[in-house]
């Protein structure tokens, strides 16, 4: 009897602030709210801090730099790719605002996350042009933040390599949503339109041949294996991060382009219930991350096309389950 005496009491306290008051301000949300993303881009003018100048806030109109407005559009790209395909939320599920720096130094070649933010460089022109310019790249370092906060796949080794390969997988995947590909319709590169022009190649890696993305004089021939036959043993790169991604990239690849229709779908469905579903353990070895992928296909889809198309690809790829 005394709770709803004081509850009265403040309803009534709460009309008569209302009445004088006019009602509460509503409070912004701080990030992104369920169906909308909330970007800012910067600029580093060619220095190396962090983040750099404000130049383009969310819903702003595109300004006269094209690297900006490619970051911008990449940035929603992404948040789209989550939200509609998986229902997630931005890059931790709570709606986390996206930032990204662009002209990160000078002629830098390179891009990357840094644990809270994108950084594209503008390339040196020689070797690469402006990291902005693929939207898949812009993806894999999005997807990096996804695999932080889910699976934090540990960056060395096979861990290390599924966390690379992740990154090319929901990469890939943001492209081919924007441009509505189906799995047999699209390039499954990594990084076309990067190379500079004097660079013999097509891209930094391909998903559906893997060791074929570049043979070139510079940048020396694209290492990637496609099968365990010919895993990369190596300290360098972190243990082969960039490299032996080539083998679950495979997989991926050919469990989605037997699935056929969209490969966001069923297969991308698949992947990143694994890698957000809590059973993947940021040591996991390939064989560890392809029985939950099997297990998965099961669960979901039940003994049908799915469980036959993803058990093929990593045996197709030489990885024990
Ligand atoms: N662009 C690279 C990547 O995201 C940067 C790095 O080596 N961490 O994998
Ligand atoms: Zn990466």
């Amino acid at each position: 009897a005394r709770r709803t005496l004081e509850r009265d009491a403040l309803e009534r306290t709460h009309r008569r602030l209302t009445t004088v008051l006019g009602p509460p301000a509503v409070t912004p949300p701080a990030g992104a709210t369920a169906d909308q993303p909330s970007r800012t881009v910067y600029d580093a003018k060619h220095k190396q801090d962090l983040p750099g100048k404000k130049v383009r806030g969310e819903g702003d109109k595109p300004g006269k730099d094209a690297t900006v407005n490619r970051a911008y559009a990449g940035l929603g790209a992404t948040f789209d790719l989550f939200l509609k395909a998986y229902e997630r939320n931005s890059i931790n599920g709570e709606g986390l605002p996206l930032s990204a720096t662009v002209h990160f130094g000078e002629e830098y070649n390179n891009a990357f996350w840094n644990g809270e933010q994108m950084v594209f460089g503008d390339g040196d022109g020689e070797i690469f042009l402006d990291f902005t310019i693929p939207v898949d790249v812009i993806g894999h370092e999005l997807a990096h933040g996804v695999t932080q906060y889910t699976a934090n796949l540990t960056y060395f080794g096979q861990p290390g390599a599924l966390n690379e390969s992740m990154s090319d997988v929901f990469g890939s995947l943001i492209k081919q949503y924007t441009l509505g590909q189906t799995a047999a319709e699209a390039d499954w590169l990594i990084g076309a339109g990067l190379l500079a022009p004097r660079v013999t190649g097509k891209a930094l890696r391909s998903m559906k041949e893997p060791g074929t993305a570049y043979d070139d004089d510079v940048l020396g021939k694209d290492p990637q294996p496609a099968t365990m036959d010919d895993y990369v043993q190596t300290g360098r790169d972190n243990g082969g991060v960039h490299i032996n991604s080539g083998i679950p990239n495979h997989a991926f690849y050919l469990a989605a382009t037997a699935l056929g229709g969209n490969a966001w779908e069923r297969a991308g469905q698949i992947w990143y219930d694994v890698l957000t579903g809590g059973e993947l353990d940021s040591k996991a070895t390939f064989t560890d991350f392809a029985n939950l992928t099997i297990a998965q296909a099961r669960t979901a889809y039940g003994e049908g096309e799915e469980l036959q198309a993803v058990t093929k690809a990593w045996e197709r790829v030489g990885v024990p389950t």
